[in-house]
Order: C-alpha cells, then sequence, then structure tokens
C-alpha cells in the first residue's frame, strides 16, 4: 500500500496543487452462488486483495479532472452528461455522482488520480472496486454521512442506470463490506450478512483467466435476469406468492412446466439449485470436507453450461482440464460469464503441476496463455 500510495501522492502533485486524500476498494471473487443475487438469493463473494486505489481532492475552480493513471487517459468536465460515453471508464465515475444528486446530494469539483490492481475484464469487479471507491471518497470527502449500505446502493445504481448493465448487488456489496480471511454470506432478499471463515489449511483458490470477455456478455445478462423475472411473473398469475425466483421450489416449476420456455425453466431450474449449493458449500468447508466442496463448484459449473447458458468454450475447456489435475478438488467459470475467470479449490502444493498442464493445453488449443492468480484475501473500502 504504502507503494501504492507514493505513487498516487506523486501523480496527484505532478497534475494538481492541493495535498489528497486517499481511498481504496478491493476486487472480489465468488466462491459459489452465481447469478444469485438478482434472484434474491444468497452469494458467497470475498474481496481480494487487489485494490483500486485514488488520491482525490476539492477542485480550486469549476472544473473537475480525474486521471486514470494506468490507461494514461485524462478526463476534465464541468457538467456530467445525462447519457453515458460507450464503453468509457469514467461512466463508472459519472454514474456514482449521478446516484448522489439522485439523493439531492451535489458533488463539488474535484481532481482525482485512479490506480487499480484489479484485472480488467477478468471478471474480478474491477468495475464496482472503482465505483465503490469513488462513492466512499465522495461520502467522507463532502462530509454526506451515508452509511455503507447507502454507499454500495449508490455504487449499483450508477451500473444499473448509467451504465446499463442490470447487475445484482453482490459485487458492490463485497467492494464495500469484505473482510480479510472471510467470505460473505449475503442473503441478497434482506441484505442480512454472515462472515464464514475461509479456513482452507492446504488448499489456495486458484484463479484461471482466460483473458477473453465475449461481446454478448452485457446483453445475454440483461436477458438472464429477464427471463428469470418472466417466471416468476407467470407463477404470481396462478396464484403462487413470490417476489423472487427464491421464494419458488423445483415442484413448483415441475407443476407449472407447461406454462414456461424451455429457457425460463431451465433457468430457474439452475438458479434454485445453485441456492441450495451455496448452503451446502458453506457446511462443506466448515467441516473441511474439501471432496464435497469441489464436487459443489463442479456441480454449479455444469449448470451455469447446460441450464443457464452463460459460460463459453474456454471456461468449459479449463474446468474440463483442471478435472484432471492432481489435488484440484473442483472449479466453475465466476461472474456474469462469457469469459473471465475459473476459481479452483486446489492443494498448494499442486498449484505448479496444475499451471504447466493447463497452460500447455490452453495454449495448445487457443493459441494464447491463460494468466493465472492465487486468490488472497482483503478489506473492503477505505481510506488510507
Ligand atoms: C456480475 C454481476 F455484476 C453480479 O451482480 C452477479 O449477478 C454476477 O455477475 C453473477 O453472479 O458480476
Amino acid at each position: 500500500m504504502a507503494m501504492t500510495k507514493d505513487f498516487l501522492s506523486r501523480e496527484f502533485s505532478k497534475n494538481f496543487q492541493h495535498s489528497p486524500r486517499f481511498f481504496r476498494a478491493p476486487g472480489r471473487i465468488n466462491l459459489i452462488g452465481e447469478h444469485s443475487d438478482y434472484n434474491g438469493g444468497f452469494v458467497l463473494p470475498a474481496g481480494i486483495d487487489k485494490y483500486c486505489s485514488i488520491a482525490i481532492a476539492p477542485s480550486s475552480n469549476q472544473i473537475s479532472t480525474v486521471i486514470a493513471s494506468d490507461l494514461n487517459d485524462k478526463v476534465a468536465f464541468q457538467d456530467i452528461p445525462t447519457h453515458p460515453s460507450p464503453g468509457h471508464w469514467i461512466n463508472y465515475v459519472w454514474g456514482v455522482m449521478h446516484a448522489f444528486s439522485a439523493r439531492g446530494l451535489t458533488i463539488q469539483p474535484f481532481n482525482a488520480v485512479i490506480q487499480s490492481e484489479v484485472p480488467v475484464g477478468a471478471g474480478l469487479s474491477s468495475s464496482a472496486a472503482l465505483e465503490v471507491v469513488f462513492a466512499k471518497a465522495f461520502n467522507e470527502l463532502f462530509h454526506f454521512n451515508l452509511s455503507n449500505i447507502e454507499l454500495t446502493h449508490i455504487a449499483k445504481e450508477a451500473e444499473n442506470n448509467y451504465v446499463g448493465l442490470q447487475c445484482g448487488i453482490m459485487d458492490m456489496f463485497a467492494s464495500v463490506h469484505a473482510r480479510k480471511d472471510m467470505a460473505i454470506k449475503l442473503d441478497c432478499r434482506n441484505l442480512d450478512i454472515e462472515f464464514v471463515p475461509l479456513q482452507l489449511k492446504t488448499n489456495k483458490i486458484l484463479l484461471i483467466d482466460t483473458c477473453i470477455k465475449h461481446e454478448l456478455a452485457s446483453s445475454e445478462y440483461n436477458q438472464r435476469r429477464h427471463e428469470c423475472e418472466s417466471v416468476v411473473e407467470k407463477l404470481n398469475q396462478q396464484g403462487i406468492e413470490a417476489t423472487s425466483l427464491r421464494d419458488l421450489s423445483n415442484e413448483d416449476l415441475d407443476l407449472h412446466r407447461s406454462l414456461l420456455s424451455e429457457n425460463e425453466y431451465l433457468r430457474a431450474s439452475y438458479v434454485i439449485e445453485e441456492n441450495t449449493r451455496l448452503h451446502q458449500f458453506v457446511a462443506a468447508i466448515s467441516t473441511s470436507d474439501w471432496t464435497a466442496a469441489g464436487s459443489l463448484l463442479n456441480a454449479s459449473h455444469e449448470g451455469l453450461k447446460n441450464k443457464y447458458n452463460v459460460s463459453c468454450e474456454e471456461l468449459d475447456q479449463l474446468v474440463e482440464w483442471c478435472k484432471s489435475c492432481k489435488g484440484l478438488w473442483g472449479g466453475r467459470m465466476m461472474g456474469g460469464g462469457f469469459g473471465g475467470c475459473t476459481i479452483n479449490l486446489v492443494e498448494e502444493d499442486e498449484i505448479p503441476a496444475t499451471i504447466s498442464f493447463v497452460s500447455e493445453q490452453y495454449q495448445s488449443r487457443f493459441g494464447v496463455n491463460p494468466k493465472y492468480y492465487i486468490a488472497t484475501t482483503g478489506d473492503g473500502a477505505c481510506e488510507f
């Protein structure tokens, strides 16, 4: 952190006069409970020790300037546009500003420098980390006194209302509330949380990054969400009281299967099963039953691939190859899908052999090398 602070400090003083304050917010992993958040279910994320950090201070004139040091890019502005600039990183900052102003809270002109260690496009929520760090910083800098939950909502609204991805609350919640060595068992229906100690003994969490992100990720994401909501609506019309898929069982689905399209049935069936798997997974890791935990990860991947249809060839291959690696208990695609990382539970001693085997296979099949991260947990957003 000292290095990040030195770097940000230097960059800030090269460009601006004031002394800044420093804030950071982590990326996240999700152990299990994928595509559950917007269905009112449970998720099990943890913050990682890769942060999006900023130096920030009020501006002495009416212009705000934000520098993305990793991208060598800079945006200066006075008013924020009503609509986002397609694909631009500044949208995440503007989205957060909009969410504050929707609450009647005005962000005064400011200057900031960003430096992020969270890999972009790897499914580690680099965008949530960026939204959260600005939400946290604005709250402190302008004395808004909003709670952490409110900041979580602000970051989510930035993504939903401005950037345009109808994501759930998981990524922002994890980035705000993370605690080192803990996973967060979050009930997305009422935001109740339980911290689950991540005591993995001789195991590590190995992330393997496909290094690709297929274009259809965000449109397919919104489409899945729509399909899930449609199931709830159709069953409501049959007199079943449900506000989300969380309230439905496989029996409800089977009973009304003829009303649902094949896709709707499969999506809902995956979501209901994934919720059950999450509880089983928490029990498995708390009793160090790695075989059970690994099988649940593999089963989650099967569901995401065959029922929810958010996987892709690269992710499927990684999961398959890993099944033949010694000491690798199980793995699955992580996050929204169509690229990004797989998350794997593996004996630490077996990591070098796993990496060498997977790299050889991936290189010969796809012509590139995947990237690897051993995920260590970290604390949530803070001033540093
Ligand atoms: C993305 C979204 F942003 C999350 O809200 C969540 O739905 C996840 O995909 C899938 O579990 O990260």
